[in-house]
């Protein structure tokens, strides 16, 4: 028996080194080959194409080290020191190390990493701030806003009485105007804001007026633009809302999962919001991980790489716009661009059809309704496409210009597959000289 533990003291020592052990993808490929292979596929995927989904990105090696961990074994329901489980003395290390930088990225007064995804931390928002059939008054899903912002076949619909704001017909921006008449009417306890496709920048300060006006909480989502708002590239919400929440995996390029920033006075509703409240046993992995990322958000090297996805951004924009494809709003301030099909004046293309002629040609995107869209969600007339990913690849404007000229060729002609094949091979030959970090 004593053989048995002889490296395994439970103070730690004596155990072999992490990166001793052997390796867990050729356990995987032994043991596992269908997953395996699955696995292996979507890598070849990642890799061979160029990723424009504009809340995707590639991971940070380190933190998919840590994503891959043993913390994935231990169960700490409960916080940092206030544990319902023994042994979390590790885990508290990692949960307080991921809490004192999420406040020290984002200058926040209070933070909590355990939420499972950005629509898990809105949940638990709601659920601190509001009761059953509070009014929130928030953006419409068509025009850019989230299914977690009161969609009615979501819990936040079901549980809460949303209204929502639209963008301006004219400047297909949001008409503060039209927000603050809302909210005077509506008198909400909530006013929400935030997007999943809103290519322009949010006036805080516009907002925070109209919330007091108003007598109500302000809310920022800023999960696509959490990576822009860490780098100050990004209008800052955290000075003027009550809560903002955000995915820690977009612009910010950590580990799957969300983050719920607050103001000292919500601390406490919200941690019990989000445990017991809506949530059981926190990742501990995922926690771990977001701590990663979080302090790869703080070194310069990662403010650099957002500006340089703003730089992309703008040059794709204008290469759109040199073939004839306009971007909502004529332009973008942050990572992403929706795309007007309609600009090409041709009935017959939409956005699913570019969006499966583009994954033919290993471009991937997806469609996405534009405001005052007169196409359903699974058809659309735009496509929305964000330069995060391809960024962390390394691709600077001269790519994105490319890219632009190849979408717009097919985007014009989105049934030539010849055309598809043709640009599908010259994308692999450009992304051999982008490895994705590994
Ligand atoms: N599904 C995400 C996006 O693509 O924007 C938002 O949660």
């Amino acid at each position: 028996m004593k053989e048995l533990f002889s490296e395994s003291q439970a103070d730690g020592s004596g155990l072999l080194d992490w990166t001793d052990q052997p390796d867990p993808r050729q356990l995987l490929r032994e043991r596992d080959p269908e997953i395996y292979t699955a696995i292996e596929s979507e890598r070849q995927r990642q890799t061979n194409g160029i990723e424009l989904i504009a809340s995707e990105n590639y991971v940070f090696p380190e933190v998919l080290a840590a994503a891959g961990s043993v913390l994935t074994n231990k169960y700490a329901e409960g916080y940092p020191g206030r544990r319902y489980y023994g042994g979390c003395q590790y885990v508290d290390v990692a949960e307080r190390i991921g809490i004192e930088r999420a406040l020290a990225l984002f200058g926040a007064e209070h933070a909590n990493v355990q939420p499972h995804s950005g629509a898990q931390a809105n949940a638990a928002v709601y659920m601190a701030l509001l009761k059953p059939g509070d009014t929130v008054l928030a953006m419409k899903l068509d025009h850019g806003g989230h299914l977690s912002h009161g969609f009615h076949l979501n819990s936040s619909g079901h549980y809460y009485n949303f209204a929502h704001y639209g963008l301006d017909p004219e400047t297909e921006q949001l008409d503060y105007g039209v927000i603050r008449q809302a909210a005077l009417e509506l008198r909400p306890k909530l006013l929400l804001v935030g997007a999943s496709a809103y290519p322009r920048h949010f006036d805080f300060q516009v907002l925070r007026d109209i919330a007091d006006e108003a007598g109500c909480l302000l809310m920022m989502d800023m999960a696509h633009v959490a990576g822009l708002v860490a780098a100050k590239l990004h209008p800052d919400p955290v000075p003027y809302c009550d809560v903002v929440t955000t995915t820690t995996h977009k612009t910010l390029r950590g580990p799957r999962g969300g983050l719920i920033l607050c103001r000292k006075e919500h601390a406490r509703a919200i941690d019990r919001a989000v445990f017991p409240g809506i949530q059981g046993g926190p990742l501990m992995h995922i926690i771990a991980a977001k701590a990663v990322g979080f302090k790869l958000a703080q070194a310069e090297a990662f403010k650099r790489y957002q500006q340089q996805i703003l730089d992309n951004a703008q040059a794709l924009s204008n290469a759109l716009q040199a073939e004839g494809l306009r971007s909502v709003s004529g332009g973008t301030d942050n990572h992403l661009l929706l795309v007007d099909l309609n600009s090409l004046d041709n009935e017959e293309i939409n956005g699913k059809l570019v969006e499966t002629a583009l994954d033919n040609a290993s471009i991937h995107c997806n469609k996405n309704m534009i405001p005052f869209d007169t196409r359903k969600a699974m058809v659309t007339s735009g496509i929305r496409l964000g330069t995060p990913a391809a960024t962390t690849r390394g691709m600077k404007q001269v790519q994105f210009e490319q890219i632009g000229r190849w979408i717009a060729s097919i985007a014009h002609e989105p049934k030539d597959t010849a055309l598809q094949e043709s640009v599908r091979d010259e994308v692999l030959e450009m992304v051999k000289a982008f490895p994705v970090p590994a």
